[in-house]
């Protein structure tokens, strides 16, 4: 077995802080501490047990650092699941350097991105998804999005990739035992067992796909586009949404021609923006572009917020380009309402589907747009245990194990033989212990953990 190194990082952000904190792990992380760190006690480190802190200072060689506070974990029990000592110094990005360069001085080596992670990977503190959910935690930008990467952290995407796993395992040991012994007296695997297993699994694994796309938009947030008519409050309801004055407002229809965009948290999601040209027929070239700009836009949004004026009559050519986002999720803001509504709305709405009414200019019915696109995103159903694929990866292994067991069901439904029925099941099983880490390529590993920062 090749010599496990100790590990030295800075876990704490750059910049200038409270406390930085300059992390070891590895058989020697005791050692390395006790050459740099003189407890305040006279204790050594290497005497002491996990769990405690000690005060002291930080030394390379005779020159003093700073003074630091010196957590220690025990191996298995630390994050690492191997000796882990943090070196509590001041927050500066000099001081936090020149700890880690005493460390590197003292035998450690740099650690490389994500290797603390790696580690408690490989040493089983964890699987890949909850490695994985350590950065979209560190990454989680709202409370949804926290919550999420939470509850995978804790297990929920292994827990359930486990659930079908063991099933799966249950019928292709049946299904092999059937196959390779069948003179022995061994129970026959029933129909009604494998069309069973397969389409719960198969049912299950579609339910996990399903959570890709709210968990991509809790991660990168929503592509939206602002559309509709000139002068109809595009502008002003992107300012508002904004919550500074992003786009330029005018009361001359036509005002904006190129497309800006802002990121804008409203309540628990985050929305890119994209304030587009008003859609009309113009002779103006340079509007002309905007307007072709604006459609393009709407074929890459996940969401379309369709403004239209309230204080006017509605126009066939609002409905018009409502009837044209087709497929793409559409909320009908009826703007200006501060001016009064002329029109009586409720025989048009249901022709203006999910609607709401608000002024963006008071920033009144703003809080109800907010309710409207969670609803719409069913965002409220993500909980504290919901398992929601958070990248590309973890959904690829279950599209993956999905088209497999689907392969099963066929080959079975097509009176293949048991053997070729258990080929694809176990392919099935393969992929979702690629998802959990338990069966994977170092390529793979390297893949994860190279996208970690350097500290975690
Ligand atoms: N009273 C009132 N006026 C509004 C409201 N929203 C926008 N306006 C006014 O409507 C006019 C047009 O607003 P913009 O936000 O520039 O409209 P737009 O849709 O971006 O227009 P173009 O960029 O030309 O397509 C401005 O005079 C705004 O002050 C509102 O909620 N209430
Ligand atoms: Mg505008």
């Amino acid at each position: 077995m090749p010599d496990i190194t100790t590990i030295a990082a800075i876990a704490t952000p750059a910049g200038q802080g409270g406390i930085g904190i300059v992390r070891l792990s590895g058989p020697q992380a005791f050692l390395v501490a006790q050459q740099v760190f003189r407890s305040h006690s006279g204790k050594k480190l290497s005497g002491q047990p996990g769990y405690t802190g000690l005060y002291g200072k930080v030394w390379d060689g005779d020159a003093l650092l700073d003074e630091a506070v010196a957590f220690l974990y025990r191996a298995p029990k630390s994050y690492t699941g191997e000796d882990i000592v943090e070196l509590c110094c001041h927050g500066g990005s000099y001081l936090t350097q020149a700890v880690l360069r005493a460390c590197l001085h003292a035998g450690a080596v740099l650690a490389g991105p994500g290797e603390f992670t790696q580690r408690a990977f490989l040493n089983g503190k964890m699987d890949l998804t909850q490695a994985e959910a350590v950065m979209d935690l560190i990454s989680a930008g709202s409370a949804q999005s926290a919550r999420s990467a939470l509850s995978l952290r804790e297990g929920a995407l292994s827990k359930k990739a486990e659930q079908i796993t063991s099933d799966l395992i249950t019928l292709s040991s049946h299904l092999a035992a059937w196959v390779d012994y069948p003179e022995e007296e061994i129970p026959e695997v029933t129909g009604q067992e494998i069309d069973g297993v397969l389409k719960k699994a198969s049912a299950q694994l579609e339910e996990l796909l399903s959570t890709y796309d709210t968990g991509h938009i809790l991660k990168h947030g929503v592509e939206t586009a602002i559309v509709g008519r000139p002068n109809v409050g595009k502008s002003t309801l992107m300012n508002a949404l904004a919550g500074y004055e992003r786009s330029i407002v005018t009361e001359i229809p036509g005002t904006t021609r190129d497309m800006v965009s802002d990121t804008v948290r409203l309540g628990e999601v985050t929305l890119n923006l994209w304030d587009t040209a008003g859609i009309r027929e113009t002779d103006d070239p340079v509007e002309q572009l905007g307007v072709r700009l604006a459609k393009e836009k709407l074929s890459s949004c996940q969401l379309v917020l369709l403004v239209l004026d309230g204080s006017e009559k509605i126009m066939e050519e609002d409905l018009n380009l409502l009837v044209q986002m087709g497929e793409i999720p559409v909320i009908t803001i009826v703007n200006k309402t501060d001016l009064g509504l002329p029109q009586n709305f409720d025989e048009l709405k249901p022709r203006l589907g999910r609607t709401v009414f608000l002024s963006a200019k008071t920033g009144e019915g703003v809080r109800q747009l907010e309710e409207e696109i969670t609803s719409l995103l069913h965002l409220k159903q993500v909980s504290g245990d919901s398992a929601v694929i958070m990248n590309e990866r973890q959904r690829d292994c279950i599209s993956r194990a999905a088209g497999f067991a689907k392969e099963a069901l066929l080959a079975y439904e097509g009176g293949f033989t048991f053997d070729a029925v258990n080929v694809c099941v176990d392919d099935t099983i393969q992929q979702l212990l690629e998802l959990t880490g338990q069966r994977v390529t170092d390529q793979v590993v390297h893949q994860v953990f190279s996208q970690f920062c350097v500290g975690k």
